[in-house]
């Protein structure tokens, strides 16, 4: 690769490590500095740290320049279910670091900034089937409201100054390298870690709650093979749709009883099943297969296998 120099900011979170350990593959450990509020993530000890709070322009600004930085991966933000907890502050974090970004790409004429947005931008006015890439937007949490704003301001300093940002829908995402941060797919990593240690698992969403999910591995290899798509393949700059499949609790408790027989799950919804009530259960992601060649690898089964191997080898 180019000598690219990479600012990770958020390289902690569920999604941070592991694109930072990508990208660290893919452009060498040096050129990938990772920032965070938070301490260093254990699995990040390899390369170059810095303490960033994702809303300090100033301490932003200064590791863009000492650093020589080419593109930012921006991926702090305040999601679904946290962020119902304390909206003005979700909207505030989520919205000034992105625009704080935005600006710092046009200013220090960045070559490229990736932002995750997520199906969160889809409401109960979106159809829940094959939810299309242009379609009703009206979401409902203040994350979904946030990364929506956020892909129109993407957009926006995309036709204005020709900044090349690039973004990604998310479905639920899962890990066994990082904890998830505060989502209301979460239950599909918990259930995991609790089946391995107690063979059993309340979940938090009810039976029958279909809702869009990939494993990380496909999600890092999305990221990065539109980062690398040419320019001119791209025929959106707000977000793209991706996906893998679509489960309720009960498959992956079943996918999960093919290893662990004698696994249980109960359910004890809460307030994070009225947030996933409003989301698609599946999402047609027909742009992104035929735009810049995206393919998913991994289903539920194979998931699972990769899932209970690596957590249980931890
Ligand atoms: C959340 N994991 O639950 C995130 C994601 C589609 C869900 O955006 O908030």
């Amino acid at each position: 690769m180019a000598n690219e120099r990479i600012l990770i900011i958020g390289a902690g979170g569920q999604i941070g490590v592991e694109l930072t350990l990508a990208l660290r593959k893919l452009y060498g450990t040096d050129n990938v500095v990772a920032t965070d509020i938070r301490e260093e993530h254990p699995l990040l000890k390899g390369g170059p740290f810095r303490h960033l709070n994702a809303m300090d322009a100033f301490g932003m600004l200064e590791i863009v320049k000492k650093e020589k930085i080419t593109q930012i991966y921006h991926l702090a933000a305040l999601l679904s279910a946290t962020g119902e907890k304390d909206p003005k502050r979700a909207w505030d974090i989520n919205m000034q670091s992105l625009l704080q970004v935005l600006d710092l790409g046009v200013q220090e004429k960045l070559n490229k900034i990736y932002w995750p947005s997520s199906i969160a931008v889809f409401g109960k006015t979106t159809p829940k089937q094959e939810t299309p890439q242009q379609t009703v937007i009206e979401p409902l949490t203040v994350y979904g409201i946030s990364k929506y704003a956020g892909e129109l301001w993407c957009q926006y300093y995309y036709n204005r100054w020709g900044l090349d940002v690039r973004s990604l829908r998310y479905p639920g995402l899962i890990s066994w390298k990082s904890e998830p941060g505060g989502g209301t797919t979460d239950y599909a990593v918990e259930i995991y870690h609790e089946a391995l240690k107690h063979k059993k698992y309340t979940s938090f969403l009810d039976k029958g709650t279909y809702l869009p999910m990939m494993y990380m591995d496909d999600a890092i290899r999305g990221t990065i093979e539109l980062m690398e798509a040419p320019s001119e393949k791209l025929q959106t700059r707000m977000s793209y749709n991706i996906s893998a499949m679509s489960f309720a609790p009960e498959e992956i408790a079943a996918s999960i009883q093919k290893t662990i027989p004698d696994f249980e799950i109960s359910y004890a919804p809460d307030f994070r099943q009225e947030i996933a009530n409003g989301w698609p259960q599946s999402i047609d992601d027909t742009a992104s297969r035929e735009q810049w060649g995206w393919k998913h690898a991994f289903d539920l089964d194979s998931m699972t296998r990769e899932m209970l191997t690596n957590l249980g080898k931890k």
